[in-house]
């Protein structure tokens, strides 16, 4: 009995990690382990030998079975000694340096778009991406069967078979947030729409997802001569230039009429592009006098009011203004180009932090 238990103890106290307790366990204490073997030796002994031998075998059952949990617990203690020597961490060192995120440039030129259509004194309207066929083209003058319809290149949300609510698009442009403003306003009304816009077009100069701003001025005296002086004064400021001069093109919109495209004097010398001076000229947006037909899908009535309209790509503004060479780049998520072209981003986007920063 003595040996035994000198034998097992010292196994115990000898044993590195819990799979050798466990070993030991089972050859000393386990159902077919030495002490159980023993116990069936007791059959064979007399009445007092069996006294004396029975109750020595179960306290040393008890003795190795407190000493295999008092050395795991034990290994224990030592693992997790281990593990605070090891995984520890100072947290009074300063934080790692992080590189800091940048503004999009086109967020940046939204910015700075809509502080010049603030000074003149529109305000700012979103809509949902997501628009009713109706306010995305019938009440902009474009029926069912209008080619424009075909021509825009829309992505229309896909309806299970039976499903009978109005049809759906990704809006192809931000006129429908137009819409809802002289809805919710009514006239007078003067509006500018930025934001994310949507057609299946995909090549060097378009993206199916790109970004416009259009504006709107409604009113009982409202003229194209108004709408050149609003589109003169923001091309000057956007682009830091005292002079501009425009041209107007005679064009073709449903929800404009007369309709007209724009363009500015510019430059190219050196494949250096200067707006405002040079003998180029370079189209930048559409625009015209709101037809009555859209005015009365506004809810206005159009023998009262008339207003004009405009619409302006952003992401090429932006391209122009920041000297940007090719649109697809902005929606690559390459973290190179926008800590490159981007602006830093707890600044505040002002006019001046653009061309001449
Ligand atoms: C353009 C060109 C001409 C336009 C029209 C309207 C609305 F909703 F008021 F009728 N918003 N924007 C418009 C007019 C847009 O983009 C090239």
């Amino acid at each position: 009995m003595d040996d035994l238990k000198a034998k097992y103890l010292g196994q115990i106290a000898e044993a590195a990690d819990e799979d050798a307790l466990e070993a030991i366990r089972v050859a000393a204490v386990g159902k077919k382990g030495e002490i159980a073997l023993k116990m069936r030796e007791l059959g064979k002994m007399t009445p007092e030998e069996r006294k004396a031998v029975g109750p020595a075998l179960n306290a040393l059952k008890d003795e190795i079975n407190a000493a295999l949990a008092a050395k795991k617990a034990a290994l224990a203690d030592a693992a997790l000694d281990e593990r605070l020597r090891t995984e520890w961490l100072d947290v009074t060192l300063p934080a790692r340096h992080r590189r800091q995120g940048t503004v999009h440039p086109v967020s940046q030129a939204t910015e700075e778009l809509t502080a010049i259509f603030a000074e003149l004194g529109f305000s700012v309207a979103e809509g949902p991406r997501i628009e009713t066929d109706w306010h995305n083209f019938d009440a902009l003058n474009i029926p069912g069967h209008h080619p424009a319809r075909a021509e825009m290149d829309t992505f229309y949300m896909h309806r299970a078979p039976g499903d009978d609510r109005p049809p759906h698009v990704l809006r192809t442009h931000t006129s429908p947030v137009q819409i809802r403003s002289m809805e919710l306003q009514g006239a007078p009304i003067r509006v500018i729409c930025p934001g994310g816009v949507y057609r299946a077009d995909y090549d060097q100069t378009h993206t199916p997802m790109f970004h416009q701003v259009e504006g709107l001025a409604i009113d009982k005296d409202i003229s194209m001569a108004n709408l050149k002086w609003v589109l003169e004064e923001f091309v000057k400021a956007f682009f830091e230039v005292d002079d501009v001069e425009l041209r107007f093109r005679a064009s073709h919109f449903p929800f404009t009429e007369p309709s007209a495209e724009v363009d500015i004097r510019c430059s190219w010398e050196g494949g250096q592009l200067k707006i405002g001076e040079g003998d180029d000229w370079m189209e930048i947006l559409g625009s015209g006098m709101v037809h009555p037909k859209v005015i009365a899908a506004g809810g206005i009535d159009p023998e009262v009011y008339q207003g004009f309209a405009f619409g302006i790509g952003i992401d090429r503004l932006a391209m122009l203004k920041y000297g940007i060479p090719d649109l697809r780049a902005f929606f690559d998520s390459d973290l190179r180009w926008l800590r490159h072209y981007g602006f830093a981003a707890l600044d505040i986007p002002t006019l001046h932090g653009g061309l001449s920063r």
